[in-house]
């Protein structure tokens, strides 16, 4: 139902919005956020990413669009709150926007614009966008990799069955997809299946954060195995970045 026109207007006159959702360690302690687009429609409301990334990917201009929640997301790990607690920042980047050409030196400029810490910035790929074109991921990833940025495999365990791609590009992190953490406390193979991306972290080095944790019998369950980072409605749901700012001074 969206036209493009609709949703450059979108990009153009602000209408998009940054939410943050808390990403957690074992004590409760937040550690980092990731962030959520949005699209505040003057008539339609908020409008969920999953409505709109996919035509922005189809037109192209999700390269303009991601190059703005980067700019955005990174002026972020600048604000004073979130600096102040050394808060790490997750932004999701779509295939074709990590694939156009000219990707590392936008996101060279956008750092230099915001004076953002790249330590601080994880970017999250999916596993379609590390299978396809695997020469043209690594070298993409080896530049930005080599400024400081994380690299995270988001909804891991969903896509595709090659693993290979772990050994040869520099990923730090897997997010276990929360279809697997949904049923695990009960279902032995879900449980099964945690186990073993939890394994597979533990022998390649890679930090994990557990998606879509909403029960304590969820955390209590992943605690009971392995240190990771938890991300959930238990801990918060999405947030205008604003109110999460202002939740985290009331923390302290
Ligand atoms: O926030 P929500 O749970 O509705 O997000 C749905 C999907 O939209 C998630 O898979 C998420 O990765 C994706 N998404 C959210 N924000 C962005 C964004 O800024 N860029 C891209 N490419 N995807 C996003
Ligand atoms: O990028 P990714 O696909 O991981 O986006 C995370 C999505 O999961 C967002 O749409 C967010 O709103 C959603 N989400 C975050 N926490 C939970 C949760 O605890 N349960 C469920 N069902 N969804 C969640
Ligand atoms: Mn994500
Ligand atoms: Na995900």
């Amino acid at each position: 139902f969206m036209l493009e026109s609709e949703l450059r207007r979108a990009v153009e006159q602000e209408e998009l919005r940054l939410f943050l959702q808390a990403q957690v360690d074992a004590r409760g302690a937040i550690r980092g956020a990731e962030v959520l687009l949005r699209w505040h429609h003057p008539r339609r409301g908020l409008v969920p990413p999953a409505s709109f990334i996919p035509i922005a990917e189809e037109t192209g201009l999700i390269v303009e669009l991601g190059d703005w929640v980067l700019r955005r997301g990174c002026a972020l790990l600048t604000h004073p709150e979130i600096a102040a607690n050394s808060l790490r920042i997750s932004i999701n980047v779509s295939p074709r926007q990590f694939h156009h050409a000219g990707f590392v030196g936008r996101v060279r400029d956008i750092l230099t614009e915001t004076g953002a810490d790249p330590s601080r910035l994880t970017l999250e790929v999916t596993e379609g966008l590390v299978i396809d074109k695997v020469h043209q991921t690594a070298a993409t990833m080896s530049e930005l990799s080599a400024l400081g940025i994380h690299f995270s495999i988001d909804d891991f365990g969903t896509g595709y069955s090659s693993l290979a791609y772990l050994k040869r590009l520099p990923i730090n992190e897997l997010k276990i997809d929360r279809s697997f953490i949904q049923d695990a406390p009960e279902d032995p193979s879900d449980a099964a299946l945690v186990d073993t991306i939890l394994a597979m972290a533990a022998h390649l080095r890679l930090s994990v954060v557990a998606e879509g944790v909403e029960t304590q019998a969820h955390a209590d369950f992943l605690a009971a195995r392995a240190e990771m980072l938890y991300q959930g409605y238990l801990y918060g749901r999405p947030a205008p970045a604003e109110v999460f700012i202002a939740s985290l001074a009331q923390h302290r």
